[in-house]
């Protein structure tokens, strides 16, 4: 049964740091996924509508099914360099708490101007650290944080805002289906609706438009599809020759791991695919049974307990698989 639990409110520090701030970058995990990106926007839109000068910044790459949230975006979009920082009177990383989870192996915390962290990941940030802090790892997304965020900050929910937020909670909560979509979430989805979010249009953009490589490469995976360990793990393939064949992209594959999740007496579902940099990232969801933030970490990967990741060095798929299951038998047993 999910809790009643009302997520705490922002720090006043953090919001006094966001009211001060006049040249703001505001910038998610690399590769932003749907939470990081949302939440970002959401807040980007919010501080224009105080008047502030923003950046919305992004590193790495902009997936094709996330572009609609960049639609009549109001402040600039900028893939962002360290050097650029100095620029910036007031930093704010959404969805990870570390500038290396943006920049891998960010070291140089000279360059950085005073900066924040609303996150929902168990990491801690680095101790030499942000000015203000809103981490709450029992939140089910960023989004649902930023929720709180903008209300405190006194920004009205207009319509983009409030379609970035729900694509925000929908993207990590699995379209409310998860067991973090509590009643706090889905009493912010009902403000959000109230407020003009489409959620049939928001929906539409972030798990249809697919491309036809796209329902090629997955004909080609679901092929590849095992039932390991007594039935417990369901995982999936995707090598490169398949992304040849398909003639796809890596944007073509997202959300696949939800096919191994849909396996009947699955507990954990893996998908093992190339990266485009020559290894294989691993993605994991699992039931409540089994903590998958706990195995990406002894891959060194990470992540939340019911949805991580690692990367193995691997650029065959096949080969991870079989790495991942000669350690997982430990780790995934009947209970
Ligand atoms: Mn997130």
């Amino acid at each position: 049964m999910s809790s009643a639990r009302k997520i705490p409110s922002p720090p006043p520090s953090l919001i006094e740091a966001l009211r001060m701030g006049r040249r703001v970058l505001i910038i998610g995990h690399e590769n932003p996924d749907g939470d990081s990106l949302g939440s970002s926007v959401a807040l980007a839109r919010a501080l224009c509508q105080l008047g502030k000068d923003v950046t919305l910044g992004y590193r790495g790459r902009l997936y094709n099914h996330l572009l609609f949230l960049l639609d009549q975006l109001t402040s600039s979009l900028v893939e962002v360099e360290p050097s650029d920082l100095p620029k910036f009177d007031l930093m704010v990383l959404v969805d990870c708490a570390h500038p290396n989870r943006v920049w891998p192996g960010f070291s140089d915390f000279q360059l950085l101007p005073p900066w924040i962290v609303i996150d929902h990941h168990p990491m801690d940030p680095p101790k030499s650290g942000p000015m203000a802090i809103y981490r709450d790892p029992k939140a089910s997304s960023s989004g649902e944080l930023m929720f709180s965020v903008i209300q405190s900050l006194g920004a009205v929910f207009d319509q983009l805002m409030a379609e970035a937020l729900l694509a925000a909670l929908m993207s990590d909560t699995g379209f409310f289906s998860q067991a973090n979509a509590t009643p706090e979430s889905l009493r912010q989805a009902s403000v959000l609706l109230a407020a003009g979010a489409r959620s049939d249009y928001v929906v539409g953009r972030l798990k249809r438009d697919w491309t036809q490589a796209r329902v090629k490469l997955l004909r080609l995976a679901l092929a590849t599809m095992e039932l390991n360990l007594s039935g417990l793990l369901s995982s999936m393939l995707i090598s490169q020759e398949m992304m040849d064949e398909a003639e796809a992209s890596l944007d073509d594959m997202e959300g696949f791991v939800e096919y191994p999740r849909a396996m009947a007496g699955s507990e954990v579902a893996a998908l093992f695919r190339v990266d485009g940099h020559g290894h294989t990232r691993v993605s994991l969801r699992s039931t409540a049974n089994y903590n998958v933030g706990e195995l990406a970490a002894s891959f060194g990967g990470g992540g939340h307990s019911q949805a991580a990741a690692y990367t193995d060095p691997s650029p065959d798929p096949a080969k991870a698989r079989e790495s991942f299951l000669a350690q997982a038998h430990q780790f995934i047993k009947p209970r």
